[in-house]
């Protein structure tokens, strides 16, 4: 009955929205205390110190052995370095918002809670917030009621910063999700994700049928898209110019400015891949695509150590004059972005039904999966975004 939630400045699950803005009056840092919430006889905070290789691997063997895993326990996240590298400190980002547990006499570190600056827009309004991620508590600590101390920790150290809204993202639903999505997976390689019980072979159909279901051809040559590159530094401000203008017809979008698009689309190794296209008659950049690899732990097939997985992250192209225009464009690109994960060796390529994807998805192939993606604003009352975040209705 979600007694922690209800006493929080979040949306109610039965409550009508009539204007958008900030739950709580507004408070002061001064309002404030300087000082971290009581936490359980025994355990202490600790601020940790990521760019220390040991804290940095702490906090990668805490979420490795207890952080997110299917229902199944077959597959769990198997994050590295340089993905919290590129995960947890973007520009802006403060050694205050990367918050852990240790048990006193051992010093072992048992619970973890992270936020970063983040500048929303939504539908106009720009919010100055935090998102807060990789919430972890280990395993043997469960139902301990830590995750409530956990957030109203970070939430005094964002608010210490004269930040009062966040937001954050769960399988679990809380109240009140602002939207959903679902996800949706491209198996690249069918017959390893049959192998590690990630894809499941219909009744009607053989193993031969799906290996050419989602055959990619890396040689075809009515897909080459004339000027497609990797993005490198120089291209910086004119794909931010393209982002902007893109993402312009969505109601809730991130707001870049260069540093950010530089950390988030180029910065971290093996970790995000972000591609453009130039027109060579201009050397216009006229497209960009990205996405980012985080792999799968396998928990439960000898065979197989880890299933590579990439995710669909942020895109936008000029060739979006109409629907029809930008739904042709976008089947072109993503095309070309398979291939690219194949050449990677991707085994499947995720997105969500955010942005303009649904306009893509069912005609590549991509099948809708268990797992949905809830969308929270801390302290902020908004009108939901209904059939997923940033899904637009302009166009
Ligand atoms: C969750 N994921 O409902 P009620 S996502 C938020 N997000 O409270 P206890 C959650 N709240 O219902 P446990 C939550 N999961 O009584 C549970 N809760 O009101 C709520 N899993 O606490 C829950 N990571 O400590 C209940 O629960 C209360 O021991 C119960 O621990 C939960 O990062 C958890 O899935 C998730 O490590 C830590 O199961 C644990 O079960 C775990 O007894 C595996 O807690 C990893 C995992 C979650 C990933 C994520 C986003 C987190 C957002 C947190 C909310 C931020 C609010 C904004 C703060 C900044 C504000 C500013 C400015
Ligand atoms: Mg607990």
């Amino acid at each position: 009955d979600y007694k922690f939630w209800k006493t929080q400045p979040v949306i109610s699950f039965d409550e009508k929205i009539s204007q958008e803005g900030p739950i709580d009056s507004r408070k002061t840092v001064a309002d404030i205390s300087e000082k971290p919430l009581p936490l359980l006889e025994g355990f202490e905070w600790d601020t940790l110190d990521l760019t220390s290789t040991k804290e940095l691997d702490e906090v990668y063997n805490l979420l490795h052995e207890n952080y997110v895993e299917d229902s199944g326990e077959s597959f769990r996240f198997k994050y590295s370095a340089e993905f919290f590298d590129w995960a947890l400190k973007p520009p802006g980002w403060k050694k205050d918002w990367h918050v852990g547990v240790r048990v006193k006499s051992s010093k072992r570190l048992v619970a973890f809670i992270s936020a970063i600056p983040l500048r929303l827009k939504l539908h106009d309004k720009i919010i100055e917030s935090v998102e807060i991620n990789f919430l972890c508590v280990h395993k043997k600590l469960r139902s301990k009621r830590l995750t409530p101390v956990l957030i109203k920790e970070i939430t005094r150290r964002v608010n210490r910063y004269d930040i009062w809204q966040a937001l954050y993202t769960a399988g679990i639903v809380l109240p009140s999700p602002i939207s959903t999505c679902r996800y949706t997976h491209r198996p690249i390689n069918w017959e390893k994700l049959h192998e590690v019980g990630f894809s499941s072979l219909p009744e009607d159909s053989t193993k031969e049928d799906m290996v050419k279901k989602y055959y990619i051809d890396e040689n075809n040559e009515a897909i080459k898209l004339e000027g497609l590159r990797k993005m490198t530094e120089d291209d910086v401000d004119e794909v931010l110019e393209l982002y902007n203008k893109f993402q312009a017809k969505y109601e809730l979008i991130q707001v870049f400015d260069k540093e950010d698009l530089k950390h988030w689309l180029l910065k971290g190794k093996e970790v995000i891949y972000t591609y453009v296209v130039e027109d060579k008659s201009n050397k216009k950049i006229t497209d960009f695509f990205s996405f980012y690899l985080l792999p799968f732990k396998i928990l439960n097939v000898p065979k197989h150590e880890q299933l590579n997985i990439s995710y669909l992250f942020y895109y936008g192209t000029d060739h979006d004059s109409s629907k029809k225009e930008l739904e042709t464009r976008l089947k072109l690109l993503m095309k070309n972005a398979l291939v690219i994960n194949k050449g990677l060796k991707i085994d499947v390529f995720n997105a969500l039904t955010s942005q303009d994807n649904t306009l893509f998805l069912e005609d590549l192939n991509f099948g809708l999966g268990d797992g949905y993606l809830n969308y929270y604003l801390f302290n902020y009352k908004a009108f939901p975004i209904l059939g997923g975040i940033n899904k637009h209705t302009k166009l």
